[in-house]
């Protein structure tokens, strides 16, 4: 089953039925003048595609919200669908919460509101984007709950389908990918709306190394890119930028960090003095256990930070041992090669627990 955009119109092949609807033309040109040719593979999520578009076309108003503690993927999703139906003549409205600074410059800001400000809104549709279930909408789950159509776009594997329409698709690099699918399918693309796509995009990949960035990813980027996005500064702002405290703590951090006799396994720790010592907060650490990983020839990197009196925080990357392991023995959880728990004990201590889980983890491995 695919969707062949080709020269603006769009071909649905399901089944024995080939129907045939029209489809805005994409700005995007190739070098020589040519339109960009993009192929979609769709599996057997197309019908569920289309339900989402006549949806679209039939209503009014909507409302849009993604996941508690917005990334870049939930932001941008959210924003480019909210930017495309405000270009489609639709009144949208998007509830997030307040997320970190290096977000801000995403494209569509204008269209936050807070669901308090909204208790008594009505709306037609509600479209739940790269959010795995209806809790995970936090406060936006009780306008969810009163909306007439619902609507979820994600690619969490775990997303068992909450609303009445569901585009689910788990290969999917990111509900931004998936959005643009949607998007394209109604409306023109513009730089706004290709800037919030490429943001999520980047953000799911992590700068498109992730094993979830396909060639239809990259594609996608290279069709964003036609609009005349500042991709470098979009690159540099989501990926790069940080604050001074966060640099002064890499360096304690780093200072610190020691190795396995191995030397498989690279660990380090904060304290809250240390944080205290040059002025940095807790989002500061982003990245810390990331840049211990990228150490040649280690196969796990542990970071252990002190976030109150009462909680260590433990974050395990790997590029093999199952970590997971190790934090399902400390209480925690996550995925083979990047999880985390939150234990009680004092720095040192969960450290030394820790490594020693890891040892063995590693040994299994090898
Ligand atoms: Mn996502």
């Amino acid at each position: 089953m695919a969707f062949a955009i080709v020269s603006g119109s769009l071909v649905v092949v399901f089944g024995k039925n080939t129907r045939k609807q029209p489809v805005a033309h994409h700005n995007a040109l190739n070098a020589d003048g040519t339109q960009i040719k993009l192929i979609h593979y769709m599996r057997s999520e197309c019908w569920k595609l289309n339900d989402i578009l006549q949806i679209i076309r039939e209503n009014n108003s909507f409302v849009l919200a993604g996941h508690v503690g917005p990334d870049g993927d939930a932001i941008g999703s959210c924003f480019a669908l909210a930017l495309a139906l405000e270009k489609a003549g639709k009144t949208v409205r998007v509830l997030l919460e307040p997320y970190a600074q290096k977000y801000q410059n995403i494209p569509g800001k204008h269209f936050l509101v807070s669901p308090a400000e909204n208790a008594g809104l009505e709306i037609e549709v509600f479209i739940a984007i790269d959010c795995a279930a209806p809790e995970r909408l936090g406060e936006a789950l009780a306008i969810f709950n009163r909306a007439e159509i619902t609507v979820c776009i994600d690619h969490h594997e775990t997303n068992d389908g909450f609303a009445s329409f569901n585009y689910i698709e788990p290969a999917a690099s990111s509900a931004s990918e998936m959005t643009l699918r949607v998007i394209e399918q109604f409306t023109d693309l513009n730089e706004d709306i290709a800037a919030a796509i490429y943001a999520g995009m980047l953000c799911d990949t992590g700068g498109f190394r992730y094993n979830a960035t396909s060639v239809s990813t990259l594609k996608t980027a290279a069709l964003l890119m036609e609009t005349g996005i500042p991709f470098t500064r979009i690159y540099n702002e989501l990926m790069h930028m940080h604050r001074f405290a966060a640099g002064k703590i890499l360096g304690v951090a780093l200072e610190n960090s020691k190795r396995t006799r191995s030397k498989k396994i690279v660990y380090t720790y904060i304290t809250r003095e240390m944080l205290k010592s040059v002025k940095a907060n807790l989002s500061d650490l982003d990245g810390i256990v990331e840049y211990l990983m990228g150490t040649r020839n280690a196969l796990a990197a542990i970071f252990v930070y002190e976030k109150s009196a009462a909680e260590v925080k433990v974050s395990l990357r790997s590029q093999g041992p199952n970590m997971a392991n190790v934090a399902a023995k400390l209480g925690g959880g996550g995925h083979a090669l990047a999880a985390g728990a939150s234990v009680s004990g004092t720095v040192i201590g969960v450290m030394k627990k820790t490594i020693a889980l890891v040892i063995k983890e590693v040994a299994a491995y090898e």
